[in-house]
């Protein structure tokens, strides 16, 4: 099997060599590709060196069987349609295909690729960790709305992110931010449309009804930047369609794939994004009724977004394939 990853030198990319590397994904060539500025260098992985290389409409035309790609929404729109032209399945962590209606945009534990296209969308990290605990409450009870507020690492910003939180610290003016993060939260994750929303927030708003295939799902969101490094954290408001309960939601999501209940506030356990960051789980509590409106709860969800929010659920999206075509 050919594996191509593009985008090794970046958060994302690095991450998403350590899981392939944890979950034994079988490949017989790997190729490292990156932009011009970061070809050369040189990244040991499973005891081999391998140089980067830059990645080129040439290079793309090369016959790979599958791409991980995480270079950014430009990169992905000019390269991802020439591998999949090549015959490779690209999974695409950037938004450049996530909303075409051709283009599945898959999280494991919640929905299957039909493959209309060989283009596979990997979903926003904030959107991926909401997803994974709403399916079961959508199959057990029925979802009529959602109401999302998020508190977003910056290393959801890369390394441009981190820097600004880091130097910061020491007094240093923001440079990828529009304001200090530092001791501070901005209600302000990626660009303005003209309603007032984000389009971190739209993200989420479309890509929850198209995961979910609940098409009239009520949604909204408000995505906040917090002064932390790594692990997002989603407040939820849900209304459910069936009458249920706390423990009625407690039980459905505690036998849920891929979630960790953690919800004792008596003895002050609820998810942290401390407890999230480096694990692939994403981690549920603080599940409460909403009084405000009939049939609605709140949950937190913790989760880190490098892993689950990106790399984890790429290569799982990869594992599944290769294990429903044998070759795994
Ligand atoms: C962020 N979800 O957190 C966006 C992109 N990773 O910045």
């Amino acid at each position: 099997m050919k594996l191509a990853i593009v985008g090794a030198t970046g958060l994302v990319g690095s991450k998403m060599m350590e899981v392939v590397e944890r979950k034994a994904i079988p490949f017989d060539e790997l190729t490292l590709f990156s932009s011009k500025k970061s070809a050369g260098q040189v990244i040991s992985f499973k005891g081999r060196d391998y140089e980067v290389q830059e990645l080129t409409e040439a290079r793309a035309e090369e016959p790979f069987d599958y791409v991980l790609m995480s270079a950014g929404g430009s990169t992905s729109l000019k390269f991802s349609p020439i591998f999949e032209q090549a015959g490779a399945v690209v999974i695409d962590n950037s938004s450049a295909f996530r909303m075409q209606g051709d283009i599945d945009l898959i999280v494991p534990e919640v929905n299957k690729p039909k493959l209309n296209r060989a283009i596979i969308a990997n979903p926003n990290c904030s959107t991926i960790q909401s997803v994974v605990p709403l399916k079961p409450l959508v199959e057990a009870f029925g979802l009529k709305r959602v109401a999302y507020t998020t508190y977003q690492a910056v290393s959801g910003s890369g390394l441009a992110g981190l820097n600004d939180l880091r130097e910061g610290a020491k007094g240093a003016a923001p440079t990828n931010y529009p304001h200090p993060i530092y001791n501070n939260v901005l209600p302000h994750i990626d660009v303005f449309q003209e309603d007032g929303y984000t389009k971190e927030e739209v993200k989420m708003i479309d890509e929850t009804k198209k995961i979910l295939n609940l098409p009239d799902l009520r949604v909204t969101a408000t995505c906040v930047r917090v002064p932390v490094e790594d692990s997002h954290s989603v407040a939820m408001d849900v209304t459910l369609e069936k009458p249920a309960t706390v423990d009625a939601i407690r039980e459905v999501l505690s036998k849920q794939e891929g979630i960790v209940l953690v919800d004792d506030v008596e003895n002050n356990e609820y998810p942290l994004a401390i407890h999230s960051t480096g694990r692939d789980e994403v981690f549920v509590g603080r599940i409460r009724t909403d009084d405000s409106l009939d049939n609605t709860f709140h949950i937190w969800c913790t989760a880190d977004n490098l892993l689950k929010g990106a790399a984890l659920n790429a290569v799982q999206i990869l594992e599944a394939l290769l294990k429903e075509r044998g070759e795994a």
